[in-house]
């Protein structure tokens, strides 16, 4: 029997050109390990450190998926929703730097007062996205992105299986705790999806998603405090977090995929609030 090497999801290292021609071109996540080596203030940020600086900030809750079910103070949400005591499902404290014109409580404060203490990985595209449009150089860690937030989560909390909006690849660094990530490519996404809904492999509706079993997840790995991870778009993923957790993440789509985030604009995508918001002509605010 033969059988060829499958190509690594997980890696030690990584360099811009190899993740531009073998994960950012084609597709394909990946895991790096110690990502995060040389940030100022390097990981974990302890999570009561944060309640202390940006306790009195008010932030958004939500449930596992998107949906916005709570505003409290990030001191209580530390308080209420973390720490050994805490069972269940935690909500979801997800604190977006602003991204359309109707958001409430964005973390711009946040993530301007933390900018010298993070930086996005070395392997990334410094220039050239078009969403949001930039030509020159660009850091995730001071410049805005789609998506781009601070997220923070007890033990437990988890985001349901989903595919991110906006024709857009991601990238989330893990800051604080260990967290789950399993993804599906794409060509999953018909035993996992009915159109109008995805499958929640952890209460799967079996009537509704008979063949949700037979989908193979290509990724199942646990990210550590250092570690980033690369989220191409159209692929399905689901997070849950096995310690109390922060991760900073964003959206993007790099001019690589200048085509496909055309075509998603032309099929309606224009008419999105946060692409309306990023995508508005320069000089309005
Ligand atoms: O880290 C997580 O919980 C998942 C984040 C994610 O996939 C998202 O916000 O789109
Ligand atoms: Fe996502």
């Amino acid at each position: 029997m033969t059988y060829s090497q499958s190509p690594s999801h997980v890696v030690e290292s990584l360099d811009a050109e190899v993740f531009l021609s073998d994960h950012l071109g084609p597709g394909r996540p990946v895991v790096v390990r110690g990502a995060l080596d040389g940030w100022r203030k390097p990981p974990p940020w302890p999570l009561e450190e944060l309640a202390r600086r940006f306790g009195e900030h008010e932030v958004t809750l939500f449930d596992t998926l998107f949906a916005l079910e709570e505003v409290a103070t990030f001191a209580e949400y530390v308080e209420e929703h973390t720490g050994a005591a805490v069972e269940g499902v935690p909500p979801y404290l997800r604190w977006f730097t602003r991204q359309s014109e109707e958001q409430m409580m964005e973390a711009d404060a946040a993530f301007t007062e933390l900018a010298d203490e993070w930086t996005m990985p070395s392997w990334l595209p410094r220039t050239d996205y078009v969403f949001p449009p930039t030509a020159g150089p660009v850091d995730a860690s001071r410049d805005p992105f789609p998506a781009r937030g601070l997220f923070v989560c007890g033990r437990g909390g988890r985001t349901r299986l989903h595919v991110d909006p906006w024709a857009s690849d991601a990238c989330l660094c893990q800051v604080t705790g260990r967290k789950r990530f399993v993804m599906y490519a794409p060509d999953q996404g018909a035993l996992l999806s009915d159109g109008d809904g995805v499958v929640d492999p952890d209460a799967p509706d079996e009537k509704r998603f008979p063949r949700w079993k037979d989908a193979v997840p290509t990724l199942d790995e646990v990210l550590a405090p250092g570690d980033a991870i690369f989220i191409p778009a159209g692929w399905y993923h689901t997070a849950v977090a096995l310690d109390d957790s922060v991760s900073l993440t964003w959206n993007f789509a790099h001019r690589t995929h200048e085509d496909r985030f055309a075509a998603h604009l032309r099929a309606g995508g224009d008419r999105d609030p946060v692409v309306a918001y990023f995508l508005r002509p320069t000089g309005t605010s």
